[in-house]
């Protein structure tokens, strides 16, 4: 994919979508923090003392396709990350977007992997 593929349109929401589900109570997950647009939960897999997902209410499918739809939405996830990296950890943070299956997206609902707790290496590849 290209990001000439990438439209304001808004895509179709899946109907089985897991974050989309846990957004509205329907799946449990460990939530931390949520504000009017976003909503952050563990990760259920951490790799990190501190491994939250933070995602928007709004179901987009990956980050090219939240910030050409709603940028401002974007603007919410990163800084309800911000939020939980203060909560959660010292402040500092590592924000991943995987997007794409070759990125090692496997749940396709935009969220951002807010990843910190400790000194963190790199590179991720
Ligand atoms: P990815 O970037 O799409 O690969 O990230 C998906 C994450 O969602 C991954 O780190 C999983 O551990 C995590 N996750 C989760 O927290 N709860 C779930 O029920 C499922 C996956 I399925």
């Amino acid at each position: 994919m290209t990001h000439d593929d990438v439209t304001a349109e808004p895509a179709p929401v899946p109907s089985d979508c897991l974050f989309c589900k846990i957004v509205a109570g329907e799946v449990p997950a460990e939530i931390v923090a949520t504000d009017e647009r976003a909503v952050a939960f563990r990760d259920i897999a951490p790799q990190a003392p501190m491994h939250v997902l933070v995602v928007p209410r709004d179901h987009h499918g990956d980050i090219a396709q939240l910030a050409a739809a709603d940028p401002e939405l974007l603007g919410a996830v990163v800084a309800l990350a911000d939020r939980v990296a203060g909560e959660q950890a010292d402040g500092q943070f590592r924000l991943v977007f995987n997007s794409g299956p070759h990125a090692g997206q496997s749940v396709f609902h935009v969220h951002g992997h807010v990843i910190g707790g400790k000194q963190l290496g790199w590179t991720p590849a």
